[in-house]
């Protein structure tokens, strides 16, 4: 039976299913499953389970993270792709969990167009990490598991 305290959701947004196959200047040659075997890897040496997920649906990102709460998940980390930049909904359903979230992106979008420096995900966020490719998850995990958030 999985120890739910060890338990962390890995929640990938919209295209990111497509990874791997365009930009890889911008986003690396890594696909998602790629990303979620070096974090399962990682994660077994730390002793924690990942549940590594991916939508294109704002509404299912919501969903996960209200299921996350109530799996009692030790934390999220969240690459919710373009929605990081417009939702509100997103920002009101990290706010209304306990579990902390963790911001992830590939990219740094500070160093990017002007619309992608907002990001209501990280209103909400415990943390964020981008700009260093796949290992930004790893980066994620291992704050984690260490106890910075
Ligand atoms: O850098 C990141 O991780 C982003 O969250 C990726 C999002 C982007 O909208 C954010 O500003 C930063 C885009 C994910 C789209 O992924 C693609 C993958 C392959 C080809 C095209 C897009």
């Amino acid at each position: 039976m999985t120890d739910a305290s060890n338990l962390i959701y890995v929640v990938n947004g919209p295209n990111l299913n497509l990874l791997g196959m365009r930009e890889p200047e911008i986003y690396g040659s890594a696909t998602l499953d790629d990303i979620a075997g070096m974090l399962e890897d990682r994660a077994r040496e730390l002793g924690l389970t990942i549940d590594m997920r991916q939508t294109n649906h704002e509404g299912m990102l919501v969903d996960w993270l209200h299921e996350a709460q109530a799996e009692g998940a030790r934390a999220v980390l969240l690459n919710a792709g373009a929605y990081t930049h417009t939702s509100i909904a997103l920002l009101d359903a990290i706010r209304a969990i306990r579990t902390p979230v963790v911001e992830v992106h590939l990219s740094d979008p500070m160093t990017r167009e002007p619309f992608r420096h907002v990001s209501y995900v990280g209103m909400g966020a415990a943390m964020t990490v981008q700009g260093h490719g796949a290992q930004s998850y790893l980066i994620a995990l291992d704050a984690v598991a260490q106890g910075k958030i």
